[in-house]
Formats: structure tokens, C-alpha cells, sequence
């Protein structure tokens, strides 16, 4: 059985409570410390928590038993873990990003007395990660590899979000400087690592599973599935529904690298480029309409489908590859797919 968001949730206050203790024996003054435990919840709390829920699910596949109290505290640990990674990516981003609204509230940065604060908050919603890690996983005798790879992945998104930054100018529309190329490294770097690959990698070093052998098959299969789950989201940007999606689309608007103006790219007819050049990557609705209606010309919405069924049968394929002689679970990677296939939000 899956776990459940409110089972989950449930471990957060004694975290809230293990970083706030260390923060007391400093003597750090009380309006600070009220500050640190306000941003903790506010920034990490209220999402959908997949991420972190996963580490939880695949640890239990991996060792083929319901988790233990102890078991299944330590695995939302971690989870928790890439949730505060997470939280510090967002704070961060919407700053870069001049966005208004995250999970349907003011992003942080804009929230009352908040301002440029936020920098430093997302910063110690980093550090909350080590701090956590330290007091659980010391002992552990993965302790050092699950430092490194957070490490490593949180430098891999940090690529992702420099490439994403660069590409994607605010002032300057060229679409000669997308590529699928460009593309594939973008989402790879800054959604796939973090979002795919670190939950099964936590859960293989958690369970005593994390073979070199173990760790390569899991990446080689969750980093085309990271990416697809990216290419889902360009999609539904454009052709989801606002209500189901909770957010509205501003690909076109923003300027974005997205899979589907690369796709555009590929098949515009020089009068649909025309169109393309002229109306891309403005802030104004009739051209965000323009656009929109290539898209529709081009039966773009049909091209993603091909794209996902196409996509969906080689991650299959390679699933029922997987050599579970390792302690790997099959399992663990229908679970993910299950979850992804075909959403809608
Ligand atoms: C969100 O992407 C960006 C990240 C999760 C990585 C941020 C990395 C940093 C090092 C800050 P997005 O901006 O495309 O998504 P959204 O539309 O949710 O803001
Ligand atoms: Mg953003
Ligand atoms: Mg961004
Ligand atoms: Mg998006």
C-alpha cells in the first residue's frame, strides 16, 4: 500500500522541531527563530509531495515488508529532505523568475516583511538538509554517499537552472537559439535529477540496495522518465486546463525553451515561422493567441501524443529489461510510470 500524504505529513513537526532545538542552543534570538519555522512551513509544506513520498514507497518495495515505525520515520526523513531541496529551489526560482503566485498563494519573496529576506531563507532551507542528515544518518553507513549525491544533484539542477536562465532572456526573443538539444539538457538537469533520480537513489542507499550496478539501471531509466514527465508539463502549459492544472500557462509569454515551440520549430511552414518570430516570447495576449493557433494548425496536440506513446513503450521496454538480481525491484520504476502515465495535471 502507497503511503498517504497525511502519514507522511505527520513527520514534519519533530523535523520543525530537530532544527528549531539547534537553532536554540546558539541562543538565536526568538524573533529569528520564529522566522526560520515560519519559512520552513510555509516553503516546504503544501505541495504534493511525490517526491518525497516516493522514497518512502520504494524503500518498502525494496525491502519487501510493511516499514517498521522506526523504518518508515527515517525513509520520510529523507524524504522530507528532498522536499526542503525543493523548497529551496522554488523560493529561489521565483525570485529569478518574477513569479507571482506558487500553490495558489503569493511566492514567498512577495509575502508581507518578506522581500529580499527570501535569499537567505532559501538558503537555510538548504542547510536544513545536512542539519537532518547529520542527526539521522550519521551512523548510517551510507551516511557519506547520501551527502554527495545531494550535493551533486543540487549542482546538476543549478546547471539546469543556468541553461534554463539563458535561454529564455526576457528582453531578447531569438528562436534560433532553441534547440531539442538545448532542450534535453535543460529539463534533464533541472527537473530530472532531483525529481526522479535522487528519490530511488535515497531509497537504494536506505535499504542497503545501492550497487553501482543498481544505481546506473535506475538512472538509465529515470532520467528519460524525468524528462518526459518535463515534456507532460510543456504540454499541459498550453493544452492542460487551468482548473486541473492550478496554475496558468506562460510558456509562450515567458519566453520559454519549451518542447513544444522546439517541435514548432521543426515543422513551421515559413509563414507559420513568420508568425512564430514576430508574436513568441511577447507579453500580450493577442500574441500569445497567434501562437496558440499555430500550434493548433500544426496538430501539435497529436505530435505530443505520438511523442508519449512512443516514449512511454521504450520505458516499458527497458523496465522489463531491468536484472533484479541486486535487490532492484521492477516494480519500483511501473510504480513511477503508473503515477505519470497520461496526466492531466
Ligand atoms: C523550477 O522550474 C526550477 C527548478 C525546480 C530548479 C531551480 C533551481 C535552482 C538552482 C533555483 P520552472 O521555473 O520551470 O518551474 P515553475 O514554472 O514551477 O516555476
Ligand atoms: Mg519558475
Ligand atoms: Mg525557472
Ligand atoms: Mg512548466
Amino acid at each position: 500500500m502507497p503511503t498517504t500524504l497525511k502519514e507522511f505529513e505527520s513527520v514534519w513537526p519533530q523535523l520543525v522541531e530537530d532544527l528549531t532545538a539547534h537553532c536554540k542552543q546558539y541562543g538565536l534570538p526568538t524573533n529569528a527563530l520564529e522566522w526560520y519555522e515560519k519559512s520552513l512551513n510555509a516553503n516546504t509544506v503544501g505541495g504534493k509531495c511525490n517526491r518525497g513520498m516516493s522514497v518512502v514507497d520504494t524503500t518498502a518495495i525494496l525491502l519487501e515488508h510493511p516499514l517498521s515505525k522506526d523504518e518508515y520515520f527515517k525513509s520520510a526523513t529523507l524524504g522530507w529532505m528532498i522536499e526542503l531541496l525543493q523548497a529551496f529551489f522554488l523560493v529561489s526560482d521565483d525570485i529569478m523568475d518574477s513569479s507571482k503566485t506558487r500553490r495558489g498563494q503569493p511566492c514567498w519573496y512577495l509575502q508581507p516583511n518578506v522581500g529580499m529576506i527570501a535569499i537567505n531563507d532559501s538558503f537555510m532551507l538548504e542547510a536544513a538538509i545536512y542539519l537532518l542528515l547529520k542527526k539521522y544518518f550519521r551512523q548510517h553507513k551510507s551516511y557519506i554517499d547520501i551527502v554527495e549525491l545531494f550535493q551533486e544533484v543540487t549542482f546538476q539542477t543549478e546547471l539546469g537552472q543556468t541553461c534554463d536562465l539563458l535561454t529564455a532572456p526576457e528582453d531578447h526573443v531569438d528562436l534560433t537559439n532553441f534547440s531539442m538539444d538545448k532542450y534535453t539538457f535543460i529539463v534533464i538537469f533541472k527537473t530530472a535529477y532531483y525529481s526522479f533520480y535522487l528519490p530511488v537513489a535515497l531509497a537504494l542507499h536506505n535499504a542497503g540496495f545501492a550497487s553501482e550496478k543498481n544505481l546506473q539501471t535506475a538512472k538509465d531509466i529515470l532520467i528519460p522518465m524525468g524528462e518526459y514527465f518535463q515534456v507532460q508539463d510543456d504540454y499541459l502549459d498550453n493544452f492542460g486546463a487551468p482548473e486541473t492544472i492550478g496554475k496558468i500557462g506562460t510558456d509562450i509569454m515567458d519566453n520559454k525553451c519549451s518542447w513544444l515551440v522546439n517541435q514548432a520549430l521543426k515543422v513551421a511552414t515559413p509563414e507559420q515561422r513568420e508568425v512564430l518570430d514576430s508574436n513568441y516570447g511577447k507579453k500580450d495576449k493577442d500574441c500569445e493567441a497567434k501562437v496558440k493557433q499555430v500550434y493548433d494548425d500544426m496538430g501539435l496536440e497529436q505530435i505530443y501524443k505520438d511523442y508519449e506513446e512512443k516514449r512511454v513503450g521504450e520505458l516499458r521496454t527497458m523496465i522489463d529489461n531491468i536484472d533484479e538480481s541486486e535487490g532492484l525491484k521492477k516494480e519500483v520504476f511501473e510504480e513511477f510510470l503508473r503515477k505519470i502515465y497520461k496526466r492531466s495535471k
